[in-house]
């Protein structure tokens, strides 16, 4: 455990918990098969062009991790057991885990499958201090999933908890005390702005500044006028001011769409036709509720009335057409489309909010934020001339 404890003389104002599950889906295939356990494993797509979706603790030494192309991460760790994800399975324990962070707090905010957030503020009474709640929960989670382990990260804002949550992977417990905030940051790189794009790095980069410390010291009306509002937001993390709260989803749901066809259609090409205007209904719900979803869910009828379903999880969280249809698109393989099929439905779940403050945590990556800026553009058309103006293609690519 790391502690950047001092005396603990200044009070905690606020108690946040940032909690990440370690290489949760490999964890899971190593639970679950004990013969996997102390092993290189590469959870993904077993096809030549799959990637990895996560790498267990065995075999990150080699060089490999999420979002590698499974070739190159086979050519680094030969001897690397590959195992096709049951995302299933995943969510059903992702579910535990996160029943066990509402029996310590009613504040829990999930950020994705395997991380959440929890205000324990007010809990010392009950659990004892800061650090005995990390313990606490720690111990919960690893007895209800029966081994699963989790890093911690403990401060008095969500930014240092979840940068501290990543400093003592796996089975980490960092807990950083209020008036430590800065002997904990300044020295660490740029990178861990956690929330900031990787072009504003880049930029922050340019300007000279390699650790967050540098930021801090660097002045905030320079940011500001360098880097627009967002200048004046990393000035404000690089001091570890953060005051963004934890915030609780309501209710779990799920916002669907469906379409019944007038002529039954077989094969993948007419299904993604139909799953594409769907996706593009389903994410403009989204987008006017405020909200995200970490879970895509595709769903058959065949002519005889059979129904089949397929579902994935997606990290991070999606509220824009073109990613939820990449992720129903990606669940096609798994149907048995040699059948005539008379309804197509797609559905997205597990819903977060996606308001505009949550958003600079969840869309850290320019590519995301480029494509919801063109769909909200489209939205904002619809909204003022009627939805006649924009025409869905519906012609595959
Ligand atoms: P992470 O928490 O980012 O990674 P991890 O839990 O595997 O490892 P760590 O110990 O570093 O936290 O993501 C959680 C799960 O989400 C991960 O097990 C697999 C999935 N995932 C993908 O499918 N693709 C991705 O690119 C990433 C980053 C994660
Ligand atoms: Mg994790």
């Amino acid at each position: 455990m790391t502690r950047h404890a001092s005396d603990d003389a200044t009070p905690w104002e606020r108690i946040i918990l940032h909690a990440d599950m370690d290489a949760f889906f490999a964890a899971v295939e190593q639970l679950d098969n004990p013969e996997l356990r102390g092993k290189p494993v590469l959870v993904g797509g077993a096809v030549k062009r799959g990637v990895v979706s996560t790498a267990s603790y065995e075999a990150r030494p080699y060089g490999v991790g999420s979002a590698m192309p499974m070739a190159t991460a086979l050519r680094r760790c030969p001897h690397a057991i590959v195992v096709p994800p049951r995302f299933e399975r995943y969510s059903e324990l992702s579910q535990r885990i996160m029943a066990v962070f509402r029996t310590l707090s009613p504040l829990v905010e999930p950020l994705s499958l395997d991380e959440a957030f929890l205000d324990m503020t007010g809990s010392q009474r009950l659990l004892g201090t800061p650090l005995a709640m990390a313990e606490r929960l720690k111990r919960d989670v690893y007895q209800t999933t029966g081994g699963l382990t989790v890093s911690v990260g403990v401060a008095t804002t969500k930014y240092v908890a979840k940068v501290a949550s990543d400093m003592d992977k796996p089975d980490g417990l960092t807990l950083v005390a209020p008036d430590r905030v800065c002997d904990f940051l300044w020295p660490l790189e740029i990178r861990c702005l956690w929330g900031v794009g990787p072009k504003t790095q880049q930029q922050l980069i340019k300007m000279g500044l390699k650790t967050i410390g540098d930021v801090a010291k660097t002045n905030e009306s320079f940011l500001l006028r360098k880097l627009g509002t967002i200048g004046s937001q990393i000035a404000a993390l690089a001091h570890g001011r953060d005051l963004r709260e934890v915030e609780p989803i309501r209710k779990a749901k799920s916002i669907g769409a469906e379409v019944t066809l007038a002529d039954d259609i077989t094969g993948e090409v007419p299904v993604r036709n139909h799953l594409r205007p769907l996706a593009f209904r389903i994410a403009e719900r989204l987008r006017h509720k405020g909200l995200a979803a970490m879970g895509v869910r595709v769903k058959l009828k065949t002519a005889e009335f059979q129904i089949q379903t397929r579902q994935r999880s997606v990290s991070p969280p999606v509220d824009t057409a073109r990613y939820i249809e990449e992720a129903a698109v990606s669940l096609l393989s798994e149907f048995d489309l040699s059948k005539p099929m008379r309804l197509v439905g797609l559905a997205a779940f597990d819903l977060k909010r996606s308001d505009e403050r949550a958003q600079m945590e969840l869309f850290p990556d320019a590519r995301a934020v480029r494509q919801k800026k063109l769909e909200q553009t489209l939205d904002a058309i619809k909204d003022r001339f009627g939805p006649g103006v924009i025409r869905i293609r519906d012609d595959g690519d």
